[in-house]
């Protein structure tokens, strides 16, 4: 095991829930705002890739698909670490005492895969700049609601997520990490008109995920056999993921993530919201819902 990767397993130090604190309107930690100026400053380089999601909407599952594409579905390449050390995650500071998402990012050679949950106008301004890929991937606000309650409840970093009545107030106002559900599908969704932005949608992959794979080969240029694209297709499936050490972040240590209180791989369904939302919260959802999403073409199934 790597000095890096014991560390990480052992925690000496007090896991707390994080504070949050505001960048323009978007709350973040205050680990990842107290180096702000340099995830601002952070240099893209033109042969980056950046994975770019609201928080739970599939980021891990499409980093496999893009880490099996770029490594011709060589499964064992692909499990040579954890997600995030393949593929950095740019904003993210557990602690003080381990490298952050941004120096992992700045140490890596090129061609990189980076990971964020940034709104789009909190990226750093090199991306567009050096024109980089981006993955956009979106799922519907309900069962993104209902899997960002259960990783709140066992990421032990994550801010008290209170009761689920609570938790969805607070998601329907934007006041969680990295803001507005709202606000940030439909910011990168106008983002894609002007720079190569595949935006892609959590349930279109659910329900043909052969058909959305091959999207993200043509975006990357690559041109893969038959036979190598079915290796994808099964390895990047929820059952496979769910038992896949490098990909279910169960090398994080249990004091972080505690998967007996919900797995990371938690169901990979669309629809459990329904085993979630309240008659009475459905209603509110939607009325305001409506409001919100007045005005744009981006639509969502919620089921399928
Ligand atoms: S994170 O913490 O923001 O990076 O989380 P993220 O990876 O975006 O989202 C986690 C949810 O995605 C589900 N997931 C999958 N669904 C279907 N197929 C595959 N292969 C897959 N891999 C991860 C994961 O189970 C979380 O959703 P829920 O609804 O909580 O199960």
């Amino acid at each position: 095991m790597s000095v890096e990767k014991e560390k990480a397993m052992k925690v000496d130090w007090e896991v707390t829930r994080c504070e949050t604190v505001e960048v323009e309107g978007i709350p973040l930690t205050t680990k990842s705002y107290a180096i702000w100026d340099k995830i601002w400053a952070f240099q893209a380089r033109p042969d980056d890739l950046l994975i770019a999601t609201y928080t739970k909407a599939g980021t891990t599952w499409t980093q496999e698909i893009v880490d099996m594409i770029q490594h011709g579905g060589d499964i064992e390449k692909c499990k040579r670490a954890p997600t995030h050390d393949r593929q950095p995650f740019l904003e993210w500071v557990v602690h003080e005492s381990l490298p952050s998402g941004l120096e992992r990012a700045k140490k890596m050679p090129s061609p990189r895969t980076l990971k964020t949950h940034l709104p789009v106008h909190l990226i750093p301004p090199s991306f567009w700049k050096e024109n980089c890929k981006i993955i956009y991937v979106a799922r519907n606000a309900k069962d993104n609601a209902v899997s960002y309650y259960h990783f709140h409840r066992m990421n032990q970093l994550m801010p008290e997520p209170g009761t689920w009545e609570e938790f969805l107030e607070k998601y329907i106002a934007g006041k969680v990490l990295w803001g507005s559900w709202y606000n940030h599908v439909k910011g990168w969704w106008r983002a894609k008109d002007d720079h190569p932005i595949l935006y892609l949608f959590y349930e279109d992959i659910k329900e043909n995920p052969r058909q959305e794979i091959q999207k993200v080969m043509q975006f990357l240029e690559k041109d893969l056999e038959k036979e190598v694209l079915d290796k994808i297709i099964h390895h990047t499936q929820f059952e496979i993921m769910k038992e896949n050490s490098m990909a279910n972040y169960t090398t994080t240590s249990p004091e972080i993530m505690n998967h007996k209180i919900s797995p990371f791989m938690r169901k990979g369904a669309v629809g459990d919201w329904k085993n979630h939302f309240t008659v009475a919260q459905n209603e509110r959802f939607d009325e305001d819902y409506k409001k919100k999403m007045a005005g744009t073409s981006l639509t969502f199934r919620m089921e399928l």
